[in-house]
């Protein structure tokens, strides 16, 4: 029988909803007391936060049930993310900021004695991500809500997430991260809506009843996904969204038979083995790994999404040859790739659809969003290790593979070169399925994330496909919610927009280009610096507090955070540093900027050369920091545990920006748009999306060095030899000389051989043809900086013109472009239909 009752609205001033004062004291209380079980006397204060934190919760169940009602109106088409990561960064924040109770919570708390920054330093970051591609994936999730998107994304809830790390003797070490340890009150299980996955086994024939031959799988394993959501909320908009996130459960937790025959330990390990699915993020970062494990949870997370998705499409009450035109369904990278087969499987097998329906249905449901070219990142998988884990899907790859042959076969004449790059399976050695091939052909749109990187996959990884079907892949430049990055890190800089614009900016960033006048108002220029100096006054407290090393906010703070990879060249920047430090030991009255060197990242825990690197930072830091010579005028800081918590902390605080992979090697990058729109000044190499950045800023507000991506190629094809720049330019010899020695080791010469050796021997980076020009911009950057005046018009003119690079407009590129969906207002006063 069904009901209908009223619905609560917001403007009801009830404990659950209401926002006054007032009411969030006695909600606050009321939460402590019930759901945490304290007296206030007694409470810890992260008591406190998990009684604020639902509280504020409450404040959003009536948009989000009404947003996620919506879902299931069949004339609503949704956005469906797919991805093995979202590094969300806390919730807390956000959450009050979208909603817009920040200043009364705040003063609900100050009367009831607490202070608001500091319970929300209690929370726990969820870091489900390993870096760029993780956090693109969540600032996507912030906008498509602010946007009023309907959108769902579909993830793994790891029990652990992205290690903790601590920095000992100069060394990373990995801690596991216990996100989960003292409860997570953002999220809400929903075990009515499991769904079951399976694993391994083998395949049949068999004659269905209308007499039609069919295939079906008969998996060894079966495991429950148990969805968890989390509520994304929109910026002052009603639609609250729904991050989907599948924990792995063993479909009987207990084994009786084994229990009862005395298998103690055998009984539980069915338990084991399957929960250890949703157990671990893999720490690498464009790195694969090729693990069993793996693969189990790609496929475990797209097959509990696409069930769902399937489950909401018929209870729309459609058939599932629409499914396409209710679903637009995004694969962050080729992790979900898996999908692809996984879809043709469940129409076919499981709902009697034609081959040729499925297949129009599958490429028009799915999009494919490649974020990197490196090679050691492409993803595939051993026909051994795929078919074993999933034999019925590898037969669906073969014949998507076979039907597509044919038709290249046709097209190109049996051109063989192309036959075997358009494979979805490599045959040069040992078999492999291509994971980037099928979720090429599988969708129907193929995007990169900069302009120059769609040129290049293009050019490069995908150029057959690009000319079997032109048109098919397209550029979206990527984005950053400007939410977090400038709303809620820099709310001192809000305010002075907000102050001049309107708070208008917050929903479109375009409007701060009204500022660019001001860049020539030496009032406001003054204003400007003075904000920047008390930021970086702030990050240098906290460098004391973390690290002990004393920094002075009047010296430029030269940043570069992110993962710690080869290609991203870190290495380079202490190559300058050693450079800076080389010269002002030979000549102490120099006259350079005191600067300080910032670094943060992670490096995978598996990645030696990556680790060495982070060594090399330290060493040389430990050096130089305690260096009487130098004095104030070179710091060098290593940031342990970088995380999106501390990227909070540091956009904000940096005057210049280090973005300087070698051309050609980063996708777009997203923390050279947090930190120009923060207002710092770029130094960096014409990658990703720097060259959108520049064009914007101007040539004249950006230091730019280095080889573009055609010389990079063409110094590589002609042979390159980085002994030879080594032995032409002294001062880079000196440096190199002085780390061979042993200098920053203590006199052990052989602590970064591996790390110079590999330098001056193979060099894959390039990094000693990028010297000399990597100096020269410094040097310009070093100049330009005495200059306060005219480095805060440029400041001021970086930050700006940053409004392309907010992911409003990304996703609104992705709406018209690619999903094809429009926003949907969701009313809040209407009845709710509830089941009795
Ligand atoms: N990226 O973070 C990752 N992990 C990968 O496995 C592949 C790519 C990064 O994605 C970002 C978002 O698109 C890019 O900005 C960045 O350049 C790329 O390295």
């Amino acid at each position: 029988m069904t009901a209908f009752m009223n619905c609560p609205t917001v403007d009801v001033e009830d404990d659950r909803t209401g926002i006054s004062v007032e009411t969030l004291r006695r909600a606050l209380a009321d939460h402590l007391f019930y759901i945490q079980g304290k007296w206030p006397e007694v409470a810890s204060k992260n008591d406190f936060y998990l009684a604020l934190a639902y509280m504020v919760r409450d404040r959003m169940m009536q948009r989000w049930l009404n947003s996620t009602r919506n879902y299931l109106r069949s004339e609503v088409r949704l956005v469906t993310y797919l991805s093995a990561e979202f590094l969300l960064g806390p919730h807390l924040g956000r959450n009050l900021l979208n909603l817009g109770i920040e200043e009364p919570v705040r003063q609900a708390l100050q009367e009831s004695g607490l202070d608001l920054n500091d319970l929300m330093a209690q929370e726990e970051e969820p870091g489900l991500g390993n870096g760029g591609l993780g956090r693109l994936a969540a600032c996507y999730m912030e906008s498509l809500s602010s946007l009023q998107i309907p959108a769902i994304g579909y993830g793994i809830r790891y029990e652990f997430g992205i290690f903790d790390q601590e920095i000992r003797d100069g060394w990373q070490v990995e801690i596991t991260d216990k996100w989960l340890q003292h409860g997570n009150p953002w999220e809400i299980a929903h075990p009515q809506e499991a769904v079951t996955v399976g694993f391994g086994g083998h395949t049949e024939g068999y004659t269905d009843s209308d007499g039609r031959f069919r295939k079906r799988w008969i998996p060894a394993k079966q495991v429950k996904g148990i969805p968890y959501d989390t509520p994304i909320p929109g910026y002052r908009v009603n639609t609250v969204n729904t991050l989907r996130l599948w924990k792995a459960e063993a479909v009987e937790s207990f084994d009786f038979q084994s229990f009862n025959v005395g298998n103690y330990y055998g009984a539980v390990n069915s338990k084991v083995t399957s929960e250890n699915i949703s157990k671990v993020l893999y720490p690498n970062d464009e790195q694969i790994e090729g693990k069993q494990l793996r693969l189990e949870q790609q496929f475990f997370f797209v097959s509990c999404a696409l069930q769902d998705m399937i489950r909401i499409h018929l209870t729309s009450g459609r058939q599932l040859d629409s499914f396409h035109e209710k679903f637009a369904a995004q694969l962050n990278d080729t992790h979900p790739a898996v999908g692809v087969a996984e879809l043709m499987r469940l129409l076919i097998d499981e709902h009697g659809i034609e081959w040729e329906t499925a297949w129009e249905v599958t490429q028009n449901t799915f999009a494919y969003t490649n974020h990197t070219l490196l090679p050691e990142a492409l993803e595939r998988w051993s026909l051994s290790l795929f078919g074993g884990l999933l034999p019925r899907h590898l037969e669906i790859v073969f014949e998507i593979n076979h039907r597509f042959m044919d038709q290249v076969r046709v097209q190109y004449l049996n051109d063989s070169a192309k036959l075997s790059s358009l494979s979805l399976i490599d045959e040069s050695g040992e078999r492999y399925v291509r994971m980037a091939n099928l979720a090429s052909l599988g969708s129907h749109a193929i995007n990169g994330v900069a302009e120059l990187h769609s040129e290049l996959v293009k050019q490069t990884i995908l150029k057959n496909f690009h000319e079997m079907f032109p048109g098919k892949i397209r550029n979206i430049t990527n984005g950053v919610t400007p939410r977090r990055w400038l709303a809620l890190a820099n709310p001192r800089l809000a305010a002075l927009y907000t102050e001049k614009v309107g708070d208008g900016w917050l929903q479109d960033m375009e409007k701060l280009r009204s500022l660019e006048g001001y860049a020539d108002d030496p009032g406001f220029r003054q204003h400007w610096r003075q904000i920047k100096r008390d930021i970086k006054q702030d990050l240098a407290t906290y460098i004391q507090t973390r690290t002990g090393i004393t920094v002075s906010p009047d010296s430029l703070f030269d940043v570069q955070v992110k993962r710690i990879h080869e290609y991203k060249r870190q290495h380079l920047n202490v190559l300058h540093i050693i450079t800076l430090y080389d010269r002002l030991r030979q000549n102490p009255n120099l006259d350079v900027a005191p600067r300080t060197f910032i670094f943060g990242g992670k490096a995978a825990p598996g990645y030696r050369m990556a680790k060495l690197m982070i060594k090399f930072i330290t060493a040389v830091g430990d050096v130089v920091n305690n260096d009487a010579a130098i004095g104030d005028r070179l710091k060098v800081v290593f940031l342990p545990d970088y995380n999106v918590t501390l990227g909070q902390r540091v956009y904000p605080a940096a005057d210049l920006s280090e973005q300087i992979s070698t051309a050609g090697k980063e996708a777009s990058g997203t923390g050279n748009m947090k930190f120009s729109m923060n207002g710092a000044l770029t130094i960096g190499t014409l990658d990703g999306a720097n060259v959108e950045i520049r064009e914007l800023v101007g040539d004249e507000n950006f230091f730019l060095f280095g080889l573009v991506t055609e010389e990079v190629m063409a110094l590589k094809a002609s042979g390159y030899n980085p002994w030879d720049y080594y032995h032409s330019n002294p001062q880079l010899k000196g440096v190199i000389d002085l780390v061979n020695c042993g200098y920053f080791a203590k006199g052990d010469s052989e602590l970064f051989k591996p790390l110079i050796d590999n330098l001056l021997h193979h060099d894959p980076y390039l990094l000693l043809a990028d010297y000399q020009s990597y100096i020269d911009a410094q040097d310009r950057a070093s100049t330009a900086y005495q200059d306060q005046e005219d480095w805060s018009r440029r400041s001021i003119i970086n930050a700006v013109r940053m409004g392309k690079f907010s992911s409003d407009r990304s996703i609104r590129e992705y709406c018209e472009q690619i999903w094809h969906v429009k926003p949907v207002q969701i009313e809040l006063k209407e009845y709710v239909q509830a089941q009795a």
